[in-house]
Protein backbone atom coordinates (compact mmCIF):
# COMPACT_ATOMS: atom_id res chain seq x y z
CA UNK A 1 0.00 0.00 0.00
CA UNK A 2 2.57 2.66 1.09
CA UNK A 3 4.20 1.80 -2.43
CA UNK A 4 1.35 2.50 -4.31
CA UNK A 5 0.63 5.45 -2.73
CA UNK A 6 4.29 6.55 -3.09
CA UNK A 7 4.21 5.74 -6.92
CA UNK A 8 0.59 7.87 -6.88
CA UNK A 9 2.38 10.70 -5.13
CA UNK A 10 5.47 10.65 -7.99
CA UNK A 11 3.27 9.69 -10.98
CA UNK A 12 0.54 12.85 -10.04
CA UNK A 13 1.75 15.80 -10.07
CA UNK A 14 -1.17 17.25 -9.34
CA UNK A 15 -1.47 16.88 -5.80
CA UNK A 16 -2.14 19.62 -3.90
CA UNK A 17 -4.49 21.08 -1.30
CA UNK A 18 -4.76 24.78 -0.06
CA UNK A 19 -1.64 24.68 -0.80
CA UNK A 20 0.95 27.69 -1.92
CA UNK A 21 0.48 27.57 -5.55
CA UNK A 22 4.54 27.88 -5.42
CA UNK A 23 4.23 24.04 -3.86
CA UNK A 24 2.23 22.58 -6.18
CA UNK A 25 4.76 22.20 -8.86
CA UNK A 26 5.64 19.36 -10.09
CA UNK A 27 8.98 19.10 -8.84
CA UNK A 28 7.88 20.69 -5.48
CA UNK A 29 5.37 17.90 -5.12
CA UNK A 30 8.02 14.79 -6.28
CA UNK A 31 10.81 15.80 -3.70
CA UNK A 32 8.21 16.50 -1.01
CA UNK A 33 9.70 20.23 -0.64
CA UNK A 34 8.39 23.06 0.21
CA UNK A 35 10.53 25.95 0.38
CA UNK A 36 10.08 28.39 -2.33
CA UNK A 37 11.92 30.98 -3.76
CA UNK A 38 12.03 34.41 -1.97
CA UNK A 39 12.06 37.55 -4.28
CA UNK A 40 15.69 36.96 -3.33
CA UNK A 41 15.89 33.54 -5.23
CA UNK A 42 17.06 32.15 -2.32
CA UNK A 43 14.45 29.10 -0.74
CA UNK A 44 12.50 30.89 2.17
CA UNK A 45 14.42 34.00 1.56
CA UNK A 46 17.82 32.43 3.30
CA UNK A 47 19.96 34.63 1.90
CA UNK A 48 18.16 37.44 3.32
CA UNK A 49 17.99 35.32 6.65
CA UNK A 50 14.28 35.43 6.70
CA UNK A 51 13.95 32.11 6.70
CA UNK A 52 15.38 28.68 6.06
CA UNK A 53 14.28 25.02 4.25
CA UNK A 54 14.16 22.62 7.43
CA UNK A 55 13.89 18.82 7.67
CA UNK A 56 10.47 18.13 9.33
CA UNK A 57 9.51 20.96 11.18
CA UNK A 58 6.82 19.22 11.71
CA UNK A 59 5.98 17.86 15.28
CA UNK A 60 3.67 15.62 14.40
CA UNK A 61 2.78 12.74 16.62
CA UNK A 62 -0.27 10.43 15.63
CA UNK A 63 -1.97 7.47 17.32
CA UNK A 64 0.63 5.21 16.10
CA UNK A 65 -1.14 1.92 15.15
CA UNK A 66 -4.08 3.08 15.03
CA UNK A 67 -4.25 5.40 12.01
CA UNK A 68 -2.20 4.67 9.05
CA UNK A 69 -0.79 8.06 7.91
CA UNK A 70 -1.76 6.95 4.43
CA UNK A 71 -5.34 6.84 5.23
CA UNK A 72 -5.64 10.17 5.20
CA UNK A 73 -3.88 12.79 3.39
CA UNK A 74 -4.27 15.67 6.47
CA UNK A 75 -2.66 13.17 9.23
CA UNK A 76 0.46 14.20 10.65
CA UNK A 77 -0.22 17.75 8.52
CA UNK A 78 1.63 18.61 6.32
CA UNK A 79 4.18 14.99 6.23
CA UNK A 80 2.08 13.52 3.83
CA UNK A 81 2.65 16.22 1.68
CA UNK A 82 5.77 17.19 2.29
CA UNK A 83 9.15 16.62 4.06
CA UNK A 84 10.84 20.38 3.94
CA UNK A 85 8.81 22.99 5.08
CA UNK A 86 10.18 27.03 5.51
CA UNK A 87 11.34 27.69 9.24
CA UNK A 88 11.18 31.42 9.74
CA UNK A 89 13.18 33.62 11.50
CA UNK A 90 12.16 36.43 13.81
CA UNK A 91 9.09 37.79 12.57
CA UNK A 92 9.49 36.62 9.59
CA UNK A 93 6.32 33.78 8.81
CA UNK A 94 4.25 32.82 5.26
CA UNK A 95 4.84 29.63 3.58
CA UNK A 96 7.81 31.33 2.04
CA UNK A 97 8.65 33.34 4.76
CA UNK A 98 7.87 36.49 2.73
CA UNK A 99 5.19 37.57 5.13
CA UNK A 100 4.99 38.91 8.07
CA UNK A 101 4.04 37.18 11.86
CA UNK A 102 0.23 38.03 12.44
CA UNK A 103 0.36 41.55 14.15
CA UNK A 104 3.37 42.63 12.05
CA UNK A 105 4.03 44.41 9.30
CA UNK A 106 6.84 45.85 6.82
CA UNK A 107 9.22 44.41 4.63
CA UNK A 108 11.16 43.97 7.32
CA UNK A 109 8.19 43.12 9.46
CA UNK A 110 9.34 45.31 12.45
CA UNK A 111 5.96 47.34 12.10
CA UNK A 112 3.66 46.30 15.05
CA UNK A 113 -0.01 47.14 14.25
CA UNK A 114 -2.75 45.63 17.00
CA UNK A 115 -5.71 46.11 15.58
CA UNK A 116 -9.27 46.42 17.32
CA UNK A 117 -12.26 43.97 16.46
CA UNK A 118 -15.20 45.80 16.98
CA UNK A 119 -19.13 44.48 17.55
CA UNK A 120 -20.67 45.12 14.02
CA UNK A 121 -23.17 47.47 14.92
CA UNK A 122 -20.05 50.27 16.84
CA UNK A 123 -19.14 50.53 13.33
CA UNK A 124 -19.40 53.64 11.52
CA UNK A 125 -21.81 54.00 8.13
CA UNK A 126 -18.76 54.06 6.26
CA UNK A 127 -16.57 51.31 8.48
CA UNK A 128 -19.42 48.56 7.87
CA UNK A 129 -20.09 49.56 4.02
CA UNK A 130 -15.78 49.08 4.10
CA UNK A 131 -16.64 45.83 5.56
CA UNK A 132 -19.31 44.68 3.00
CA UNK A 133 -17.14 46.14 0.17
CA UNK A 134 -14.09 44.02 1.30
CA UNK A 135 -15.71 40.77 1.84
CA UNK A 136 -17.41 40.97 -1.77
CA UNK A 137 -13.35 42.18 -3.13
CA UNK A 138 -12.36 38.63 -1.25
CA UNK A 139 -15.34 36.50 -2.36
CA UNK A 140 -14.38 37.71 -6.20
CA UNK A 141 -10.46 37.64 -6.12
CA UNK A 142 -8.49 34.76 -6.97
CA UNK A 143 -6.08 33.81 -4.87
CA UNK A 144 -2.30 34.55 -5.47
CA UNK A 145 -0.53 31.94 -3.25
CA UNK A 146 -2.97 29.31 -2.49
CA UNK A 147 -4.97 26.77 -4.50
CA UNK A 148 -7.68 23.99 -3.66
CA UNK A 149 -8.12 20.72 -3.89
CA UNK A 150 -11.08 18.49 -4.90
CA UNK A 151 -11.65 14.71 -5.55
CA UNK A 152 -14.57 12.43 -5.86
CA UNK A 153 -12.01 9.38 -4.56
CA UNK A 154 -9.85 11.10 -1.66
CA UNK A 155 -8.24 7.96 -1.51
CA UNK A 156 -6.94 7.55 -5.09
CA UNK A 157 -4.62 10.42 -5.86
CA UNK A 158 -4.42 9.81 -9.41
CA UNK A 159 -8.42 11.53 -9.32
CA UNK A 160 -6.95 14.55 -7.15
CA UNK A 161 -7.73 17.89 -9.08
CA UNK A 162 -6.89 21.35 -8.51
CA UNK A 163 -8.30 24.30 -8.78
CA UNK A 164 -8.19 28.50 -8.47
CA UNK A 165 -10.38 29.88 -5.99
CA UNK A 166 -11.53 33.35 -4.97
CA UNK A 167 -9.72 34.47 -1.18
CA UNK A 168 -13.09 34.20 0.38
CA UNK A 169 -13.42 30.59 -1.00
CA UNK A 170 -10.07 29.51 0.20
CA UNK A 171 -10.75 30.31 3.97
CA UNK A 172 -14.22 28.42 3.35
CA UNK A 173 -12.28 25.23 1.78
CA UNK A 174 -9.98 25.59 4.03
CA UNK A 175 -12.90 24.92 6.82
CA UNK A 176 -14.15 22.42 4.66
CA UNK A 177 -11.38 20.50 4.45
CA UNK A 178 -10.12 19.88 8.14
CA UNK A 179 -14.06 18.66 8.53
CA UNK A 180 -14.37 15.58 6.23
CA UNK A 181 -14.60 12.73 8.29
CA UNK A 182 -11.71 10.42 8.73
CA UNK A 183 -10.70 6.87 7.99
CA UNK A 184 -10.48 4.82 11.32
CA UNK A 185 -9.51 1.35 10.49
CA UNK A 186 -11.34 0.90 7.04
CA UNK A 187 -14.75 3.24 7.98
CA UNK A 188 -15.40 6.79 8.04
CA UNK A 189 -15.60 8.31 11.64
CA UNK A 190 -17.65 11.13 11.46
CA UNK A 191 -17.92 12.12 15.10
CA UNK A 192 -14.01 13.63 14.87
CA UNK A 193 -12.47 16.07 12.40
CA UNK A 194 -9.23 18.32 12.80
CA UNK A 195 -11.04 21.44 13.41
CA UNK A 196 -14.21 20.56 15.88
CA UNK A 197 -14.52 18.17 18.65
CA UNK A 198 -11.77 18.43 20.40
CA UNK A 199 -9.19 20.76 21.98
CA UNK A 200 -8.44 22.16 19.17
CA UNK A 201 -11.78 23.43 18.37
CA UNK A 202 -10.91 27.09 19.83
CA UNK A 203 -7.05 27.43 18.32
CA UNK A 204 -7.90 26.51 14.84
CA UNK A 205 -11.01 28.75 14.41
CA UNK A 206 -8.56 31.64 15.68
CA UNK A 207 -6.19 30.89 13.00
CA UNK A 208 -8.75 30.47 10.27
CA UNK A 209 -9.87 34.14 11.04
CA UNK A 210 -6.44 35.05 11.52
CA UNK A 211 -5.84 33.91 8.24
CA UNK A 212 -9.40 35.71 6.32
CA UNK A 213 -8.22 38.67 8.09
CA UNK A 214 -4.55 38.98 6.89
CA UNK A 215 -5.53 38.66 3.19
CA UNK A 216 -8.01 41.33 3.37
CA UNK A 217 -5.20 43.33 4.56
CA UNK A 218 -3.01 42.26 1.93
CA UNK A 219 -5.37 42.53 -1.10
CA UNK A 220 -6.87 45.84 0.21
CA UNK A 221 -3.53 47.21 1.57
CA UNK A 222 -5.77 48.31 4.42
CA UNK A 223 -3.42 47.44 8.05
CA UNK A 224 -6.16 48.24 10.13
CA UNK A 225 -8.35 45.80 8.63
CA UNK A 226 -10.27 44.28 11.85
CA UNK A 227 -13.09 41.53 11.20
CA UNK A 228 -16.17 42.68 13.02
CA UNK A 229 -17.97 40.23 15.70
CA UNK A 230 -21.46 39.57 16.31
CA UNK A 231 -22.57 39.76 19.85
CA UNK A 232 -25.81 37.65 19.83
CA UNK A 233 -26.26 36.96 23.32
CA UNK A 234 -29.84 37.49 24.84
CA UNK A 235 -31.18 38.28 21.32
CA UNK A 236 -34.69 37.42 20.29
CA UNK A 237 -33.87 37.18 16.27
CA UNK A 238 -30.76 37.85 14.57
CA UNK A 239 -31.25 41.73 14.99
CA UNK A 240 -28.46 41.74 12.15
CA UNK A 241 -30.34 39.48 9.53
CA UNK A 242 -31.31 42.41 7.45
CA UNK A 243 -30.02 44.21 4.44
CA UNK A 244 -28.01 47.06 6.27
CA UNK A 245 -26.07 44.20 7.79
CA UNK A 246 -25.99 40.44 6.73
CA UNK A 247 -28.66 40.40 5.04
CA UNK A 248 -32.35 39.25 5.08
CA UNK A 249 -33.89 36.51 3.79
CA UNK A 250 -37.10 35.17 1.52
CA UNK A 251 -39.17 32.35 3.07
CA UNK A 252 -37.16 29.76 1.68
CA UNK A 253 -34.21 31.29 3.47
CA UNK A 254 -32.64 32.73 0.05
CA UNK A 255 -30.84 35.88 1.14
CA UNK A 256 -32.90 38.80 -0.07
CA UNK A 257 -31.83 40.11 -3.74
CA UNK A 258 -30.99 43.79 -1.95
CA UNK A 259 -28.74 41.97 0.49
CA UNK A 260 -24.65 42.07 0.00
CA UNK A 261 -24.14 38.42 -0.49
CA UNK A 262 -27.52 37.74 -2.49
CA UNK A 263 -25.61 36.56 -5.83
CA UNK A 264 -22.73 34.40 -2.83
CA UNK A 265 -23.11 30.88 -3.64
CA UNK A 266 -21.39 27.94 -1.38
CA UNK A 267 -17.98 26.08 -2.79
CA UNK A 268 -18.53 22.65 -1.86
CA UNK A 269 -21.56 21.37 -1.52
CA UNK A 270 -22.67 19.94 1.65
CA UNK A 271 -22.82 16.25 2.94
CA UNK A 272 -21.76 15.04 -0.09
CA UNK A 273 -20.24 11.65 -0.07
CA UNK A 274 -17.41 10.81 2.71
CA UNK A 275 -14.99 9.91 -0.17
CA UNK A 276 -15.00 13.38 -1.97
CA UNK A 277 -13.62 16.70 -1.56
CA UNK A 278 -15.60 19.14 -2.82
CA UNK A 279 -16.82 17.68 -5.64
CA UNK A 280 -17.96 20.32 -8.48
CA UNK A 281 -15.42 23.26 -6.75
CA UNK A 282 -14.72 24.40 -10.52
CA UNK A 283 -18.13 24.60 -11.43
CA UNK A 284 -19.98 27.54 -10.47
CA UNK A 285 -23.80 25.76 -11.41
CA UNK A 286 -23.20 22.94 -8.87
CA UNK A 287 -23.09 25.61 -6.38
CA UNK A 288 -25.88 26.46 -4.22
CA UNK A 289 -26.78 30.42 -3.24
CA UNK A 290 -26.48 30.91 0.37
CA UNK A 291 -29.59 30.43 2.59
CA UNK A 292 -30.49 31.33 6.07
CA UNK A 293 -33.62 30.73 8.53
CA UNK A 294 -33.25 32.22 11.99
CA UNK A 295 -35.15 30.82 14.97
CA UNK A 296 -37.37 28.40 12.66
CA UNK A 297 -35.75 25.09 14.09
CA UNK A 298 -37.85 24.20 16.77
CA UNK A 299 -34.93 22.03 18.42
CA UNK A 300 -32.74 25.75 18.51
CA UNK A 301 -35.36 28.45 18.96
CA UNK A 302 -33.51 30.75 20.85
CA UNK A 303 -30.14 32.36 20.72
CA UNK A 304 -27.73 31.42 24.70
CA UNK A 305 -28.27 33.94 26.80
CA UNK A 306 -25.43 36.79 28.88
CA UNK A 307 -25.97 33.76 31.56
CA UNK A 308 -24.84 31.31 29.44
CA UNK A 309 -21.89 32.99 28.52
CA UNK A 310 -20.95 33.75 31.96
CA UNK A 311 -21.36 30.57 33.01
CA UNK A 312 -19.02 29.23 30.50
CA UNK A 313 -16.56 31.43 31.26
CA UNK A 314 -16.35 29.62 34.79
CA UNK A 315 -15.13 26.67 33.57
CA UNK A 316 -11.71 26.51 34.98
CA UNK A 317 -10.00 23.80 32.52
CA UNK A 318 -9.24 24.06 29.05
CA UNK A 319 -10.45 20.83 28.18
CA UNK A 320 -10.63 17.45 29.89
CA UNK A 321 -10.35 13.39 28.88
CA UNK A 322 -12.32 12.23 26.78
CA UNK A 323 -11.46 15.30 24.94
CA UNK A 324 -14.40 14.77 22.67
CA UNK A 325 -18.09 15.82 22.72
CA UNK A 326 -18.23 13.90 26.04
CA UNK A 327 -15.71 15.58 27.86
CA UNK A 328 -17.58 16.96 30.76
CA UNK A 329 -16.84 20.11 32.83
CA UNK A 330 -14.29 21.26 30.23
CA UNK A 331 -14.76 25.07 28.90
CA UNK A 332 -13.68 24.37 25.42
CA UNK A 333 -16.89 21.55 25.35
CA UNK A 334 -19.18 23.71 26.83
CA UNK A 335 -17.74 26.86 24.39
CA UNK A 336 -18.16 24.68 21.54
CA UNK A 337 -21.92 23.69 22.58
CA UNK A 338 -22.29 20.29 23.74
CA UNK A 339 -22.98 20.99 27.44
CA UNK A 340 -25.43 22.69 29.51
CA UNK A 341 -23.54 25.88 30.32
CA UNK A 342 -24.56 26.29 33.96
CA UNK A 343 -23.88 22.44 35.00
CA UNK A 344 -21.33 21.17 32.56
CA UNK A 345 -22.67 17.69 32.30
CA UNK A 346 -25.80 17.69 31.03
CA UNK A 347 -25.66 16.82 27.38
CA UNK A 348 -27.44 19.91 24.94
CA UNK A 349 -26.92 22.22 22.38
CA UNK A 350 -25.71 25.06 23.39
CA UNK A 351 -23.18 28.06 22.67
CA UNK A 352 -20.93 28.02 19.54
CA UNK A 353 -23.74 24.77 18.07
CA UNK A 354 -26.44 26.31 19.08
CA UNK A 355 -26.09 29.76 17.10
CA UNK A 356 -25.40 27.57 14.04
CA UNK A 357 -28.25 25.76 14.23
CA UNK A 358 -30.49 28.57 15.52
CA UNK A 359 -29.33 30.81 11.74
CA UNK A 360 -29.79 27.52 9.86
CA UNK A 361 -29.25 27.04 6.29
CA UNK A 362 -25.89 26.79 4.97
CA UNK A 363 -24.55 28.20 8.72
CA UNK A 364 -26.12 24.83 10.17
CA UNK A 365 -24.38 22.32 7.77
CA UNK A 366 -20.79 22.00 9.62
CA UNK A 367 -18.96 21.25 5.84
CA UNK A 368 -20.36 24.62 4.20
CA UNK A 369 -21.09 26.82 7.08
CA UNK A 370 -18.36 28.92 6.63
CA UNK A 371 -19.68 29.99 2.71
CA UNK A 372 -21.55 32.82 5.12
CA UNK A 373 -20.11 35.10 5.95
CA UNK A 374 -22.37 35.17 9.09
CA UNK A 375 -20.06 32.45 10.38
CA UNK A 376 -16.78 34.98 10.54
CA UNK A 377 -18.86 37.09 12.75
CA UNK A 378 -20.24 34.61 14.52
CA UNK A 379 -16.75 32.75 15.31
CA UNK A 380 -15.17 36.19 15.90
CA UNK A 381 -17.31 36.65 19.40
CA UNK A 382 -16.47 33.19 20.28
CA UNK A 383 -12.75 34.15 19.76
CA UNK A 384 -13.70 36.98 21.56
CA UNK A 385 -14.95 34.71 24.59
CA UNK A 386 -12.02 32.45 23.93
CA UNK A 387 -9.76 35.70 24.61
CA UNK A 388 -11.41 36.52 28.22
CA UNK A 389 -11.57 32.86 29.31
CA UNK A 390 -7.63 33.16 28.68
CA UNK A 391 -7.14 36.36 30.36
CA UNK A 392 -9.62 35.49 33.55
CA UNK A 393 -7.85 32.32 33.86
CA UNK A 394 -4.35 33.12 33.08
CA UNK A 395 -3.95 30.17 30.72
CA UNK A 396 -0.80 29.42 28.74
CA UNK A 397 0.23 26.70 26.17
CA UNK A 398 0.88 24.54 28.40
CA UNK A 399 -3.26 24.31 29.67
CA UNK A 400 -3.30 22.40 26.61
CA UNK A 401 -3.57 18.83 27.14
CA UNK A 402 -1.88 15.60 25.29
CA UNK A 403 -5.11 13.91 23.70
CA UNK A 404 -5.97 11.28 21.24
CA UNK A 405 -7.70 13.39 18.79
CA UNK A 406 -6.54 13.04 15.29
CA UNK A 407 -4.21 16.36 14.19
CA UNK A 408 -5.13 17.70 18.06
CA UNK A 409 -1.99 17.21 19.70
CA UNK A 410 -0.52 19.69 21.29
CA UNK A 411 2.28 19.92 19.47
CA UNK A 412 0.41 18.71 15.86
CA UNK A 413 0.21 21.64 13.32
CA UNK A 414 -3.13 23.04 13.15
CA UNK A 415 -4.47 21.30 10.03
CA UNK A 416 -4.12 22.25 6.60
CA UNK A 417 -2.50 25.71 7.41
CA UNK A 418 0.71 27.19 5.95
CA UNK A 419 3.49 27.49 7.92
CA UNK A 420 2.96 24.74 10.80
CA UNK A 421 1.36 27.19 13.54
CA UNK A 422 1.22 24.16 16.52
CA UNK A 423 -2.13 23.54 18.53
CA UNK A 424 -1.59 24.43 21.67
CA UNK A 425 0.13 28.16 20.79
CA UNK A 426 -3.17 29.96 20.49
CA UNK A 427 -4.05 29.68 24.15
CA UNK A 428 -2.23 32.77 24.35
CA UNK A 429 -3.46 36.68 24.53
CA UNK A 430 -4.86 37.88 21.20
CA UNK A 431 -2.15 41.00 21.73
CA UNK A 432 0.32 38.49 20.17
CA UNK A 433 -1.47 37.72 16.97
CA UNK A 434 -1.99 41.51 16.63
CA UNK A 435 -5.46 42.64 17.90
CA UNK A 436 -7.57 43.15 20.75
CA UNK A 437 -11.24 43.36 21.25
CA UNK A 438 -13.06 46.05 22.21
CA UNK A 439 -15.70 46.62 24.91
CA UNK A 440 -19.49 45.98 24.31
CA UNK A 441 -22.59 45.20 26.58
CA UNK A 442 -20.46 45.04 29.70
CA UNK A 443 -17.56 42.29 27.91
C1 LIG B 1 -22.18 24.12 11.73
C2 LIG B 1 -20.89 24.15 12.18
C3 LIG B 1 -20.61 23.70 13.48
C4 LIG B 1 -21.68 23.23 14.24
C5 LIG B 1 -22.96 23.22 13.74
C6 LIG B 1 -24.12 22.76 14.49
O1 LIG B 1 -19.87 24.61 11.42
O2 LIG B 1 -19.42 23.73 13.90
O3 LIG B 1 -23.19 23.67 12.50
O4 LIG B 1 -23.88 21.75 15.37
ZN1 LIG C 1 -16.28 25.22 12.48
Amino acid sequence: MIVVCVFLVLCCNLVQSQFPRACTTATALRTKSCCPLWKDGSPCGSRSRRGQCRNRVVFATFAAGQVRQYDDDRLGWPMYYYDRTCECFGNYSGYDCGDCKYGYFGEKCDRKITVVRKEIRELSLLERKRFFSYLVMAKTTISKNFVILYTGDRHHQDTYRFVDASIYNVFSWIHYYSTKPILINGTFNSTTNYAHQGPAFPGWHRLGLLFLERQIQLLTGDENFAIPYFDWRGEKNCSICTDDFVGDNDVQGFLSEYSHFAFWKSICSGYDYDEAYCLGADDQNQMQKLHRKPGVDPVASSLPTFKDVEDTLRWSDFDLPPYNRLARRSFRNVLEGFLNPSDGVTRQRGMHNLVHLFLGGTMSEVPISSNDPIFVLHHCFIDKIFEVWIRRHNATPDDYPENDQRGQGPNECSTPYFPCYRNKDFLRHSNNFGYTYSRYQGM
